[in-house]
């Protein structure tokens, strides 16, 4: 895949479809932003990009987050490979992110999980809850999904409760909730926009030969404490690499009291 990506048709009409479903739904697919050779270029960078995460000595093993090793975790995409930061920058993303959380959104963190057969779910979470205390009432999260495989039920599809980001506090999520989960399925090169309300987990990967890859490009308010710290985790050839519009959203320059224009 080169820095610029095949075009992608997302009209106003396509974002206003992509906008209902997820206040509708919290959740929203979109096919072919990526050609499947892009996804495919893109599933052999995320492979290299775990090789360098391991050579570098960042384990790409979540002990405390899955339960066994057959999933595979890429902290620190932004600065691994330039292909993550030309697709954090993906206008149809940007186009979903400014919609939903407002121009002047900035980057969380960009990380992938692969899950390899055999992988088993993690803790049930919504991302929100984890950078924000309650009420939730309003969206200051989102998660933009890369899919560089196939996505399937079988494969570990992220498992989720549609309409979940209405739970506005801790108390008010059911017991029930494993029982009302539902896999995201989808081709390789779609994205999947999910609220940062909804809850969910990663899927059980039931197969013998097929890998579940995706990537999470997890965006906040810009009040919102990111979970990386991007100044200490960028090298500095990636930082001179980032547009004025990333080096604002990952909190690069001394002074963040800029006045933006409209990505
Ligand atoms: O891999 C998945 O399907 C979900 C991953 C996730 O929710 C997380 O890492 O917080």
């Amino acid at each position: 895949m080169s820095s610029t990506f095949a075009t992608h048709e997302f009209d106003a009409a396509a974002l206003a479809r992509t906008m209902h479903d997820l206040h509708d739904h919290g959740v929203a697919v979109v096919p072919g932003v990526l050609s499947r050779e892009e996804a495919a270029t893109g599933l052999e960078r995320l492979w290299a990009a775990a090789a360098a995460s391991e050579r570098r000595g960042v384990s790409t093993r979540a002990e405390t987050l899955d339960p066994n090793a057959a999933n595979i975790r890429i902290w620190n995409l932004l600065d691994l490979d330039p292909l993550f930061r030309r697709l954090i920058e993906h206008p149809v993303s940007a186009a979903i992110v400014t919609s939903l959380l407002g121009a002047d959104h900035i980057v969380s963190n960009f990380t992938a999980n692969i899950a390899r057969p055999g992988s088993e779910s993690m803790g049930v979470h919504s991302d929100q809850s984890l950078v924000t205390p309650p009420p939730w009432h309003t969206a200051c999260a989102i998660n933009i999904i890369w899919c560089f495989t196939d996505v399937t039920a079988d494969n570990g599809g992220t498992l989720h409760v549609p309409g979940s980001h209405r739970i506005a506090e801790r108390d008010d999520v059911p017991g029930d909730l494993a029982a009302r989960m539902v896999p995201f399925e989808a081709p390789a090169g779609s994205i999947l926009a999910m609220d940062g309300r909804v809850w969910h987990t990663s899927g059980r990967n039931v197969t013998t030969d097929q890998d579940r890859a995706l990537a999470f490009a997890f965006l906040t308010s810009p009040w919102v404490r990111p979970q990386f710290n991007h100044s200490a985790a960028l090298s500095p050839e990636s930082q001179a690499d980032c547009s004025p519009m990333l080096r604002y959203r990952l909190g690069l320059d001394l002074w963040q009291n800029v006045t933006l224009g409209q990505p």
